[in-house]
């Protein structure tokens, strides 16, 4: 079987994956060492024991806590830098990488710190690793709308490093709706817009994000299959879903990867994707979740394709160098 190969040198894009999340147990403590930061974590194998998630809260909690050990800037040039080089590994070609500015700004870290460490690690891993990535800011919606516009106004100087915003953290309770100013700001402003919703929220979240919010890709999305016409509505619009196999399994949206509903929203012709979202979470990076999720549900190569595909035509890659990929 030829399956497995094909998945892994395929090249594709990844579309959805948190930085932070992509910092594995063993930098966690190097860097709490580095900036002697204390973690409430006695050893890298008792951190790893805590990563036995209920829901998305209760991954969201240890994800803050482990974001916690990043203070300078070469700190988040060596996280993001560190995930490059793995995604180089699995035939990323692009990446559009989410970072969450407000929690280092809450901690007294500079904005300039954590964009300018995360964007110098991104020019040379297009040079020295030939993976060209982008960089995403998301605002944190359990947070207010004022402060995502106050992250906004603090960004702006370096408006050059990054090609988008989106919205992430806690969904249950914080509808899209809630940012329709600062994303409305955001669109005068040119910058790409994506927003999390229907990962535990309902498909009504994904309704305002596209018709409030006005977002080119939803993130996760996967509930959209409990909505007939919300399905149409995004297989008509070639709207892209962002979706997350062995994060939807780690934070139980699916009580197995079999039950995984992916065949389904390929089958309803819409733009899916996979990807990692938080790859050192949640145990895998692109490729074992590429694997993982084509074992479990049985996909076969015309969906690896359409797969990579889909992940280069739903990526922000300029229109003209996009002709090459697809
Ligand atoms: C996240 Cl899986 C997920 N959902 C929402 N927000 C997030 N931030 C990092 N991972
Ligand atoms: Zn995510």
């Amino acid at each position: 079987d030829r399956l497995p190969e094909l998945l892994r040198r395929m090249p594709k894009a990844e579309l959805h994956i948190h930085i932070e999340g992509s910092l594995e147990p063993d930098l966690i403590f190097a860097l709490a060492q580095r900036n002697s930061v204390a973690i409430p974590y006695a050893s890298v194998d008792e951190l790893r024991r805590a990563y036995a998630f209920t829901n998305l809260q209760s991954f969201l909690d240890i994800y803050y806590a482990g974001a916690s050990v990043l203070l300078h800037e070469q700190d988040f040039y060596d996280m993001a830098r560190a995930y490059l080089a793995r995604a180089a590994m699995d035939n990323v070609a692009h990446t559009e990488i989410f970072f969450d500015p407000q929690t280092h700004t809450a901690r007294g870290v500079k904005m300039d710190t954590v964009i300018n460490g995360l964007h110098c690690a991104c020019v040379d891993a297009q040079a020295e690793l030939n993976i060209s990535a982008s960089l995403i800011l998301c605002f944190l919606r359990h947070l207010s709308e004022t402060e995502a516009f106050e992250t906004l106004e603090q960004a702006l100087p370096h408006r050059d490093k990054f090609i988008g915003v989106g919205l992430d953290s806690s969904e249950l309770g914080h509808p899209p709706e809630k940012f329709a100013r600062v994303f409305a700001r955001c669109r005068e402003l040119g910058l790409h817009l994506v927003a999390h919703a229907g990962e535990e929220g309902p498909p009504a979240y994904i309704w305002t994000a596209l018709d409030i919010l006005k977002v080119e890709r939803i993130d996760h999305g996967v509930q959209s299959s409990k909505d007939a016409a919300l399905m149409q509505r995004l297989a008509r619009d070639r709207i892209p879903l962002t979706v997350c196999p062995l994060s939807n399994l780690k934070l139980c949206v699916f009580p197995q990867l079999a039950d995984h509903n992916i065949g389904a929203l390929l089958e309803a012709g819409l733009v899916a994707t996979i990807n990692s979202d938080d790859p050192a979470y949640f145990g895998g990076y692109m490729n074992e979740n590429f694997l993982q999720t084509f074992a479990a549900t049985g996909l076969a190569a015309q969906h690896a394709y359409q797969l990579a595909c889909n992940s280069f035509e739903a990526s922000f890659i300029e229109p003209g160098a996009k002709r090459r990929y697809l």
